[in-house]
């Protein structure tokens, strides 16, 4: 009797496992079940809510708001800004093009901050106070485990609450 019940749960637990992938691949494919190789051409830019105006972000693996690995692009006009935040999680940044300059601390100060280049990157660990400018068009790749956010220091440069 009890093998068989034994027998039962190991059949319940396989289901389980495999139905999970085919779950995952219905959602759109963007987990890390599915092999998948891209383009840059086949990002899907849009724009950003909670990040000043003139940002733009395409989701490469997500969603962002899941606890689940996460990698997106943002692309970052010339002389712009983004005011002093933190992430509820480990914020990893490549540079792919152009420069971020990124600086620690409470006010964005541009005398504060490191220019990073194409192939430069950053790793930002949670609620770490930061701020980045840019010079010329940038794009970055950010990638870490969701759920993702941004909390700025000062909630008046939060520009979902204008
Ligand atoms: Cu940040």
């Amino acid at each position: 009797m009890r093998y068989l019940k034994q027998i039962a749960w190991c059949i319940t637990l396989g289901a389980m496992c495999m139905s999970t992938p085919s779950i995952r691949a219905q959602s759109g494919g963007h987990t890390a079940g599915s092999h998948r190789m891209l383009l840059p051409g086949d990002l899907k830019w849009v724009d950003v809510p909670s990040l000043p105006p003139g940002a733009k972000l395409a989701v490469i693996e997500g969603p962002l708001n899941e606890a689940v690995p996460f990698t997106f692009r943002l692309h970052f006009p010339a002389n712009y800004e983004v005011p002093a935040h933190w992430h509820p999680a480990v914020e990893r940044v490549t540079v792919i093009s152009g420069t971020i300059n990124m600086g620690v601390g409470d006010k964005l100060e541009r005398q504060k901050t490191k220019p990073l280049g194409p192939g430069s990157m950053a790793i930002m660990q949670p609620k770490t106070n930061h701020f980045v400018w840019t010079k010329e068009e940038t794009v970055v790749q950010l990638n870490g485990v969701g759920p993702w956010g941004i909390t700025y220091v000062n909630p008046a440069d939060d520009p979902r609450k204008k």
